[in-house]
């Protein structure tokens, strides 16, 4: 079997409102991998528009996210920071596996379900591809980890299975052209941490997300103190105490949802949290949860308004993370190329 240099790959939408369940699920875990592997972390940009993006709100977003890579503490000379449409090789790669998936395995992502609602026939065909030039964001540095939330285990199965196929398809050509018998890694997910699934703060059955219409569904990475406070105050909860044992917040989905951000925003396991407040109100514990919330998120919100102030340093660190991305892109993209048979300058 093919060996594959570990490299690590994962993105953020810019599309407004980056929230606590991005920061524990993803961009707070992208930080220490950057001392393992080495790391591309990027702006998908392209992904955004698939939903309708006003394009000054989405510059200004693609400068947010990378400002919350940058102040969670990604460094760019250890890790690769770049917007996705700096790259074209993405869309180039896109194309090709909108040619090597099947429109079934398309039609069985639920994130498409969910986002497209009743009106399917007016979905945009990006949004039904989406998964497509996920693959290619990954695959197009044949990345071997991607750490991602939960919500992406779906998509990350499908870059497996386009991986195989392509694999399975051009087996001649991989080998011909010397790649042994795989061209492309069968990615790992990486789905682990303490909050692997933030919940939303109105409903402990549907994630937090950033197209909630409901602002107090979530705690946003720029959220002040006071509206952090009274986001977790609001926070819906069941009549009952806290129960003494992790066991006891089975099927109390908001009580789960809020004790499993207090440990992971304290850095303590979920048992110790109900160690501590086992037995507690709702009121006692939410007071003690927004002191945590607004201790972990504060300098992290302070450091993204610095940066926000200095979009020339952040349109420079994308500048230079697209040009280094490029490189290794331009390899994969001409390998692909003569593997599928196109006919490029040589
Ligand atoms: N609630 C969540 N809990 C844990 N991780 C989460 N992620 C998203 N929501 C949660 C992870 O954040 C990364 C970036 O996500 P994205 O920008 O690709 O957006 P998304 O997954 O579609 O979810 P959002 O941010 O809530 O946006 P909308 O509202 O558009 O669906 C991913 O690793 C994701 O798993």
């Amino acid at each position: 079997m093919a060996q594959f240099t570990p490299r690590v790959f994962s993105g953020v939408q810019p599309t407004g409102n980056l929230h606590l369940g991005n920061y524990l699920g993803a961009i707070r875990r992208f930080v220490p991998l950057q001392d393992e592997y080495p790391c591309i972390y990027c702006v998908v940009d392209m992904h955004a528009i698939t939903l309708w993006q006003d394009p000054a709100e989405l510059r200004n977003n693609i400068r947010e996210v990378a400002s919350a890579y940058l102040a969670a503490g990604i460094d760019p000379k250890k890790a690769i920071i770049f917007n996705q449409s700096q790259v074209s090789g993405h869309a180039e790669l896109a194309w090709v596996f909108n040619c090597v998936a099947r429109m079934g395995w398309l039609s069985r992502m639920t994130q498409f379900k969910e986002k497209a609602g009743k009106d399917r026939e007016n979905a945009s065909v990006g949004l039904f591809a989406y998964p497509d030039l996920m693959a290619a964001d990954i695959l197009l540095y044949r990345a071997t980890h991607v750490p991602v939330g939960e919500d992406q285990k779906q998509h990350l199965e499908l870059t497996r299975d386009i991986a195989q196929k392509f694999n399975n398809d051009f087996a001649a050509q991989i080998a011909a052209e010397g790649h042994g018998d795989a061209f492309f890694p069968i990615t790992e997910p990486l789905i682990q941490g303490p909050a692997p699934r933030v919940m939303s703060l109105r409903d402990g059955s549907k994630k937090m997300s950033k197209s909630d219409p409901s602002a107090y569904s979530r705690i946003t990475l720029t959220d002040d103190a006071d509206t952090i406070q009274q986001k977790i105050r609001k926070a819906k909860t069941d009549p009952e105490p806290l129960p003494s044992e992790t066991a006891g917040l089975a099927g109390r989905p908001e009580a789960d949802n809020l004790v499993t951000m207090f440990a992971a925003l304290a850095g303590i396991e979920r048992q110790a949290v109900l160690d501590r407040f086992g037995g507690a109100q709702f009121s006692s514990f939410k007071g003690e949860l927004a002191d945590v919330a607004v201790t972990a998120l504060a300098p992290l919100s302070a450091e993204m308004r610095r940066l926000r102030a200095d979009p020339g340093f952040v349109d420079g660190v994308l500048a230079t993370g697209s040009a280094k991305a490029r490189d290794i892109a331009t390899v994969t993209m001409d390998a692909v190329k003569d593997i599928v048979g196109f006919l490029r300058a040589r």
